[in-house]
């Protein structure tokens, strides 16, 4: 299998470009890029399941879950496909690498996230611990303040 490598610009209250690289079908992606314009701390990163965005980033619809499990840390075995945990900002309003690697979301097959939505969150993902009734859902994280629609990108 080739390389494919996907990209999400991120729009809204905060702005960034992300990269998605696949080097094996069944093999990791690895995310690179930035987000600019973050309040300091943590902020919770996700794919959700739509690729919609007709209505801002509230049409991308719930996290990317396949498999039908609860919301999750991205190291747990219970977590949604799309959960990716957390990117932290060191300041208000700088930049934010984003340095992740993940082993459930794919840019091929049943796992793919190829035209669906990453959003940013206002808030940290409790990464399905915190005990709100939100937990086992979406991690608690708060607003959706960017988005953008993952598609193919030339490797
Ligand atoms: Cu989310
Ligand atoms: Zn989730």
């Amino acid at each position: 299998m080739p390389a494919i490598r996907a990209v999400c610009v991120l729009q809204g209250d905060v702005t960034g470009t992300v990269y998605f690289d696949q080097n094996d079908a069944s093999g990791p992606v690895v995310l690179s890029g930035s987000v600019e314009g973050l309040k300091k701390g943590k902020h919770g990163f996700h794919v959700h399941e739509f690729g919609d965005n007709t209505n801002g980033c509230t049409s991308a619809g719930a996290h990317f879950n396949p498999t039908k499990l609860d919301h999750g840390s991205p190291e747990s075995e219970i977590r949604h496909v799309g959960d990716l945990g957390n990117i932290e900002a060191k300041s208000d309003g700088t930049s934010t690498k984003v340095c992740i690697q993940d082993k459930q979301i794919s840019l091929s097959g049943p796992n793919s996230i190829v035209g669906r939505t990453l959003v940013v969150h206002a808030d940290p993902d409790d990464l399905g611990l915190g005990g709100h009734d939100l937990s086992k859902t979406t991690g608690n994280a708060g607003a959706r303040i960017a988005c953008g629609v993952i598609g193919l990108a030339k490797v």
